[in-house]
C-alpha cells in the first residue's frame, strides 16, 4: 500500500487524455477522409506487426462504454481529440455534417455525467489531402487548420469552453518529418524545421478563431523535457541546450515570449514574416504540458547529421517503452518553466502523463507511476507553480502509432480481439486516489466553462 496522495487545490482538474487516430477505428464512416496515418499505417514496414488505426478501440461505436469508464473512475474532465478528416475529409471546405454530430454527441453524453470536454484539434490525423499539398511544410496548412477550427467551434463551442489546439507539435515535426518514424514518414532532419512555423502559426489562427468565437480557455500541448548534459565537458553542455533549444524553446519562447531562440530564429530566417511572431503568441489562458521522462544529451559524434546525442538515462526503472521513470524530472520541469518564463507562464495543465506497462491487469508498476508523479506535481504546486490539470494517458490501451498495440498505456485494458475493456489495478487505485486528493473528497466539480 502506499499512502494516500495529499491534497490538491480547489478545482484542480483531474482527467485522462486520448486522441482520436488511437482509440477511434471508424476509419471509412459517416464520410471521414483519408488521413496520413491511414496511408502511414497502411504501408509495409512502417508499424510493428503492420498494425493500423482501422478499428482500434472501436471508440466511434463504443463511446458510450468508455464514458461510463470515466464517470466511474471519478475524473472531471476527458481530453480527447477532433479528426480533422472527419470534418474536412480533404483538408478545407465544407464541413461534414456527419463526422461533426460525433462530437457533437460525444460532448453531450460527457456533459451529461458531469464531465468536462476538453478537445485537441490537431492529434497528428492531418487530412491526406493537405499531405499531397505539403503538409505542414506548406505554410497554407496554417491557415486550413483555422479554418477547421472556426467550423468545429462554430458547431460545439455552445458547450465546449477549453480547446487545445495543437498537440506536441515537437514530436510531429521530429518523428513526422525529420526522423520518419512517424507519418507522414519524411526524413528532412534539420529541414523539418519550417514544420515548426507553420504548426505554431497555424495555433495562433486557431488561438484567435477560438477566441472571437467565445472560447473561454485557450491552450497548445507541448512534449516538455528537462535536458541534463551527459558530463560536464563543453560539448556536451553545448549539445544539451542546443537540444532543450530544439525540443522545448523552439515552441514555448514564440507562443509564451513572442520570439524565436537566436540561433533557430536564423535557420528560420525569411520564413517568419511580418506579423507571424503576434499571431503566434496571441495570449493563452493556459499551457498544456506532456512529460514522460528527462532526456540526457551529449555532444555529437563526428558523423552525426544532428549537433546533439541522445543517451540513455541509468539507474531507474524503466517502463515497456524503455522510458525512465522520474518523478522529480515533472518538478524540476515545472519549477524550470516557472524560472524560465516568470509572468510570462500561465497556469499550466498537465495534459498528458503516463506509462506503458507489461500485458495483464495487475499493474503496480503503473499505479507506482501515477502515484510519482503526481506527487511530483504537488511538490510542483507547493514550490508556487500554478498547476491546474493533471491528465493521465491514456483512459485505454490503443494505437501506440509507430509501435502499433504493443505498448499499452490504459488504466483500462482493451483486448482488440473482443474490444472487451478491463479496468486494471491502477483504475482502481485512481478512483481511491482521487478521493483523498480532492479536497474533502467531493465529487462536486466545477460545471463546464
Ligand atoms: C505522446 N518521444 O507521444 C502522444 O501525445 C501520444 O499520442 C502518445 O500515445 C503518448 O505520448 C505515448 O507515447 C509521444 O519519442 C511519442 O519522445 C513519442 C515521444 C514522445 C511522446
Amino acid at each position: 500500500m502506499v499512502d494516500p496522495l495529499p491534497l490538491f487545490p480547489d478545482g484542480f482538474l483531474f482527467g485522462c487524455s486520448t486522441a482520436s487516430y488511437q482509440i477511434e477505428g471508424a476509419v471509412h464512416e459517416d464520410g471521414r477522409g483519408r488521413s496520413i496515418w491511414d496511408t502511414f499505417s497502411h504501408t509495409e514496414g512502417r508499424t510493428l506487426n503492420g498494425d493500423t488505426g482501422d478499428v482500434a478501440c472501436d471508440h466511434y461505436h463504443r463511446y458510450p462504454e468508455d464514458i461510463a469508464l470515466l464517470a466511474d473512475l471519478g475524473v472531471g474532465a476527458y481530453r480527447f481529440s477532433i479528426a480533422w478528416p472527419r470534418v474536412q475529409p480533404t483538408g478545407s471546405g465544407m464541413p461534414n455534417r456527419a463526422g461533426l454530430d460525433f462530437y457533437d454527441r460525444l460532448v453531450d453524453a460527457l456533459l451529461e455525467k458531469g464531465i468536462v470536454p476538453v478537445p485537441t484539434l490537431f492529434h497528428w490525423d492531418l487530412p491526406q489531402a493537405l499531405e499531397d499539398r505539403g503538409g505542414w511544410l506548406n505554410r497554407d496548412t496554417a491557415s486550413y487548420f483555422a479554418d477547421y477550427a472556426s467550423h468545429v467551434v462554430t458547431r460545439l463551442g455552445d458547450r465546449v469552453r477549453r480547446w487545445i489546439t495543437l498537440n506536441e507539435p515537437i514530436v510531429h515535426m521530429a518523428q513526422g518529418y525529420a526522423y520518419g518514424s512517424h507519418a507522414p514518414g519524411r526524413t528532412l532532419m534539420l529541414d523539418a524545421l519550417p514544420v515548426a512555423h507553420h504548426q505554431l502559426l497555424g495555433h495562433g489562427l486557431a488561438a484567435r478563431a477560438l477566441r472571437a468565437a467565445g472560447a473561454s480557455e485557450v491552450m497548445i500541448t507541448n512534449n516538455c523535457t528537462p535536458v541534463q548534459p551527459a558530463g560536464e565537458d563543453a560539448g556536451d553542455v553545448t549539445a544539451a541546450a542546443v537540444y532543450d533549444a530544439f525540443h522545448n524553446r523552439l515552441f514555448n519562447d514564440p507562443v509564451l515570449l513572442g520570439s524565436y531562440p537566436g540561433f533557430l530564429a536564423d535557420a528560420l530566417g525569411d520564413l517568419v514574416r511580418d506579423g507571424d511572431l503576434a499571431v503566434i503568441s496571441t495570449p493563452l489562458d493556459a499551457l498544456g504540458i506532456n512529460y514522460y521522462n528527462p532526456t540526457q544529451v551529449g555532444a555529437p559524434g563526428e558523423d552525426s547529421p544532428l549537433p546533439f546525442e541522445l543517451q540513455p538515462i541509468e539507474g531507474y526503472p524503466t517502463t515497456a517503452f524503455g522510458w525512465p521513470v522520474v518523478p522529480s524530472g515533472l518538478t524540476d520541469l515545472l519549477t524550470g518553466l516557472r524560472e524560465t518564463y516568470g509572468e510570462a507562464l500561465p497556469p499550466i495543465h498537465i495534459t498528458e502523463n503516463g506509462c506503458s506497462t507489461a500485458p495483464g491487469v495487475h499493474d503496480q508498476f503503473r499505479v507506482d507511476y501515477l502515484d510519482g508523479h503526481l506527487r511530483a506535481v504537488h511538490d510542483a504546486i507547493a514550490a508556487g507553480v500554478d498547476v491546474r490539470g493533471y491528465f493521465v494517458w491514456s483512459l485505454l490501451d490503443n494505437f501506440e502509432w509507430a509501435e502499433g498495440y504493443s505498448q499499452r498505456f490504459g488504466l483500462v485494458e482493451v483486448d482488440f480481439d473482443t474490444q472487451v475493456r478491463t479496468p486494471r489495478d491502477s483504475y482502481r487505485w485512481l478512483q481511491s486516489a482521487l478521493l483523498t486528493a480532492r479536497r474533502g473528497g467531493s465529487a462536486a466539480w466545477p460545471g463546464p466553462g
